[in-house]
């Protein structure tokens, strides 16, 4: 089977993780086929916890289990469930010596789903509505989408208790990047570190815009199987999407055991029917959090979801109004100066404030004034030169100047990314913005996590190894311009060459 073969970068897409015939025995899964109410699938782990063969269950109702007073119940609530998840609580009654039960319930596959989680008390509500009502007031207030997911990530560290909650955001390259971390004080930071697509395949980013939650208490574990796997009826395993203790694949498990992690909890972040990203929770030895925990931060993670559109428009918005603001200011002290350049340099706000760069350089007649961190005044010289004879356009941009002259491997440091906007059809005069190789705003911060040996040559089963994995496809490049960007480069071209045509005009006049 696939599980056995050899597993690559390329197969990773094809493991088929939402049929793994068994599943984390924290708890125990039974299956009842939707009509007759009979179990046609158990877990083997019922011998475990319950002291009955799973086979011995197969074939019968749940009147071996529960009291009738529970199976009423039962009977109420089939009729609505659906792939949502619903809860009920019961001991088993039936069943001598045995501890309260979590039961959560769905629809899904032709099947009814129960699934028992044990549970020491009988649980007292853990709803505590005025600290939510403060964390969604903080999440409703953050001004910025950092200052949003920093509120996320603590406050389901609150929550939980685990050693490190993240938000895990995805570029469009489907690679993601730590964004915002609340963890104990003496573990390592995973804050700003990137990590490849593959870490996370296809199947498993589709399962999870339909499953929200998933919870790993104890990654050593040995799954239980189902039996029978197969129904003599059907062509595969039960499809656990939506089942809470769905038996993860070992390779993940074989990735969180390398990262040294013991427990993991996730929940999508689903923005307009696409998954923007992940709160991601570790702890270092195994933990358990309890279905109404989970709950909650579930609420917390679409809650989060669903604030999340305004919350990037308001980013954009804040964004586009300082590049606006700027430009304006900028024009000024352009139309202040008799020299107009030096309205672009000697005072703020400069050019290289209007938008985000680490540095900007104007070339004009043949003098070069830098701002911020930029390349040497020869390499800037070289490349308005590399402009000038290779650019016939007026405006440039590019996310890799390695990509289009080999020669930038020279000055991929700063200018990775370059923007510029000519001055002069005639001569090599521009005004160039420029932005950082992306790895080098990016390192690990310790060397505490020993490293991993390279299993085939290809396969990438730590965090680190896919930080170097990710490392080696954004090589030489910096993170893209924005569309606004490349516009408020463009205005500021036409406005300049506005300048000078007035200038021009008013020297003609004098002249004549
Ligand atoms: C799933 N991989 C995941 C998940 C995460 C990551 C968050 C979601 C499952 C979960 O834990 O709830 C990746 N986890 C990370 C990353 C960090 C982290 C990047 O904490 C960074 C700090 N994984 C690989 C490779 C393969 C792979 C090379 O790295 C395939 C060859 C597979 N990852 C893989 C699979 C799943 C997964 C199959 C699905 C697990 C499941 O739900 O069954």
């Amino acid at each position: 089977s696939l599980l056995n073969a050899p597993v690559t970068l390329t197969n990773c897409d094809r493991e088929p993780i939402h049929i793994p015939g068994s599943v984390q025995p924290y708890g125990f899964l039974l299956c009842l086929d939707e009509e007759t109410k009979q179990i046609v699938h158990a877990s083997e782990n019922t011998l475990a916890l319950l002291g009955i063969a799973a086979e011995n269950l197969i074939g019968t109702g749940l009147e071996q289990l529960l009291s009738p007073a529970t199976l009423a119940e039962l009977e109420q609530l089939w009729p609505t469930l659906t792939e949502i998840t619903k809860l009920l609580g019961a001991r088993l009654e039936q069943v001598p010596g045995q501890p309260f039960y979590k039961i959560i319930l769905h629809r899904h596959d032709q099947l009814l789903w129960l699934e028992f989680e044990p549970v020491a008390e009988t649980g007292a509500s853990v709803l505590d509505l005025p600290s939510l009502n403060v964390a969604l007031g903080q999440m409703l207030g953050a001004t910025s989408v950092l200052e949003f997911c920093q509120h996320a990530v603590s406050q389901v560290r609150d929550i939980t208790g685990f050693d490190r909650v993240v938000m895990y955001r995805f570029a469009e390259d489907a690679s993601g990047e730590v964004v915002a971390e609340a963890k104990r004080d003496d573990l390592e930071p995973f804050l700003g570190l990137h990590y490849p697509a593959t870490d996370i395949p296809q199947q498993a980013r589709a399962m999870y815009l339909k499953n929200w939650l998933r919870f790993i208490p104890d990654v050593a574990y040995v799954p239980a199987r189902l039996h029978p796997v197969l129904h003599p009826t059907a062509p595969r395993p039960p499809d656990m999407t939506y089942a809470v203790l769905r038996s993860v694949s070992p390779i993940h498990l074989e990735y969180l055991r390398n990262m040294g992690v013991a427990a993991t909890m996730t929940i999508s972040i689903i923005a307009d029917g696409v998954l923007w990203g992940m709160i991601t929770c570790h702890h270092l030895t195994p933990r358990l959090v309890s279905y109404e925990l989970r709950e909650l931060c579930l609420f917390i993670g679409k809650t989060f979801s669903a604030l999340l559109r305004s919350k990037l428009q308001h980013d954009n918005f804040a964004y586009q109004l300082h590049i606006r603001e700027t430009q304006v200011r900028l024009f000024e002290l352009v139309s202040r100066h008799d020299n107009f350049i030096e309205g672009l340099y000697k005072r703020k706000p400069s050019v290289a404030d209007v938008i985000n760069c680490g540095g900007a350089a104007i070339c004009f007649e043949g003098e070069i004034i830098t701002m911020g961190t930029t390349p040497t005044e020869a390499q800037i010289q070289e490349l308005a030169t590399w402009l000038h004879q290779n650019v016939p356009q007026d405006a440039f941009y590019t996310n890799s100047y390695v990509a289009q002259n080999p020669a930038g491997v020279g000055i991929r440091g700063t200018a990775s990314g370059l923007l510029a906007i000519s001055l002069s059809q005639e001569s090599a005069d521009y005004i160039i913005w420029f932005r950082p190789e992306q790895i080098q705003t990016v390192t690990w911060a310790g060397q505490t996590q020993k490293a991993e040996v390279l299993q085939d040559g290809q396969l990438h089963l730590s965090p680190r190894q896919s930080f170097e994995a990710w490392r080696q496809t954004v090589d030489s490049t910096s993170a893209p311009w924005l569309p606004m960007e490349i516009e408020a480069a463009q205005e500021i071209r036409l406005h300049l060459s506005d300048v000078r045509l007035k200038i021009f005009n008013e020297l003609q006049t004098r002249a004549a």
